[in-house]
């Protein structure tokens, strides 16, 4: 196939916009990209009429496949109910496990289908999806199958991450090191053996896991030769992401609160930052992002959904570069460096995330002449079709 007339956010060294450009597919990579007068007669030729074409979008954090929602919640919340009023009436974290544990693998499936399918049609083409909603062995495997079977339905790329540490359960309160003996590594060697894991993710927070358990998870994680990565300086500083990049992690998430030496361990590391505005506005976090520290410090930035029932109920990639825009000061040729190249780079994938010979053809085609215009609309969806490993689907 012959992209012709199109006009090509390469993503490749230069942030460079090609114009009037044809991009030739071999099978499932890229073969060749150039200006149309170069470009030699023949092939099945498809002309974009001028049309903006980037790499695939990539979704590296989401927790896409969980049972229920938490909008019951939500609206107890904004009716005066306080936490502690939530908490009892059975909300929180806690409800989402109880669903998930409830759920079978069908049931996951089916509800994450419909989110899946509304990123697929803002031009995603690779998505990382998270257990951490099972927090038993059982469960925690029921969820890696299920984001292992989204590969299945539909023409999408599936990373999965193992999010065993992600909360304590009921069962473990007070007892989180047990948690992490009898669950965490457990799970981890489990799923391993079923090759159900590309990562091992951990929420290292005051609600959630101490940086010694965190340790403790990502060294049983290393010596099975899996990559990490790690929720680290959400709502507070407990040195996550210099325990994340002296592991060297693929990446550190969400980062409100890091500091200088957190930033300096990370550029070290070449650990990603992945940016989740949509958690930031949901939770009316006041606290931002160090953009500039990062900027400064040359640390590769990524932007993602977090896709989740409790803190960003969103499936938008769109929505969140705009965020990560406006919210965060980010520029338009950073979020899209941040849904594309510095995912793929987040999620350890080196043949993704550029339009170049030997990528993969991974691509979206947009109703747009300029790259700025992806981050720029508020609830637009300009996809004008999406090509996943050279097959086009409009
Ligand atoms: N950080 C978050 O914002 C979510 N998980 C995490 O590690 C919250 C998940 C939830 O409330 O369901
Ligand atoms: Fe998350």
């Amino acid at each position: 196939m012959i992209l012709t007339h199109a006009t090509v956010a390469t993503l490749d060294q230069s942030a460079a916009l090609l114009s009037d450009s044809a991009i030739v597919l071999e099978g499932n990579r890229i073969a060749w990209v150039g200006p149309m007068e170069a470009l030699p007669a023949g092939g099945e030729r498809v002309d974009l009429g001028g049309r903006l074409v980037t790499p695939g979008l990539i979704d590296c954090h989401t927790h896409l496949v969980h049972g229920g929602d938490r909008a019951r919640e939500f609206e107890m919340r904004l009716n005066g109910a306080s936490y502690e009023e939530v908490a009892r009436a059975g909300g929180g974290i806690v409800s989402t496990v109880r669903a998930t544990r409830d759920a079978t693998e069908a049931d996951l499936l089916a509800t994450a289908l419909p989110r899946l399918d509304q990123m697929l049609a803002e031009g995603v083409t690779t998505v990382e999806v998270k257990s951490g909603y099972g927090l038993t062995v059982a469960d925690e495997l029921k969820m890696l199958r299920v984001a292992r079977a989204l590969e299945r339905e539909r023409p999408v790329t599936v990373h999965t991450s193992l999010l065993a540490a992600h909360a304590v359960p009921p069962e473990y309160a007070g007892r989180a090191d047990a948690y992490v003996d009898e669950v965490c590594i457990p799970a981890l060697h489990a799923a391993h053996a079923e090759h159900l894991v590309d990562s091992v993710d951990g929420f290292c927070e005051g609600i959630a896991f101490s940086p010694d358990q965190i340790d403790r998870v990502f060294t049983a994680a290393r010596s099975l030769g899996l990559p990490v990565r790690l929720h680290a300086e959400q709502l507070s500083n407990l040195g996550g992401a210099a325990l994340a990049a002296r592991h060297g992690a693929l990446s550190a998430d969400h980062l409100e609160y890091l500091d200088e030496a957190g930033a300096i361990a990370m550029a070290g590391a070449g650990t990603v930052a992945v940016i989740l505005p949509g958690a930031f506005y949901t939770l009316r976090e006041t606290k931002l992002p160090p953009i500039d520290l990062l900027r400064r410090h040359g640390v590769r930035m990524a932007v993602a959904t977090d896709c989740n029932p409790g803190t960003a109920p969103m499936t938008s990639l769109t929505l969140a570069m705009n965020m990560a825009c406006t919210l965060f000061r980010m520029t338009p040729d950073e979020v899209l460096a941040g849904v594309t190249t510095h995912a793929a780079a987040a999620l350890g994938l080196s043949d993704r995330g550029r339009v170049a010979p030997g990528q993969r053809a991974d691509l979206a085609i947009w109703n747009a002449r300029h790259p700025a215009e992806l981050s720029y609309r508020i609830g637009a969806t300009p996809l004008y079709a999406r090509i996943h490993g050279g097959r086009l689907d409009t």
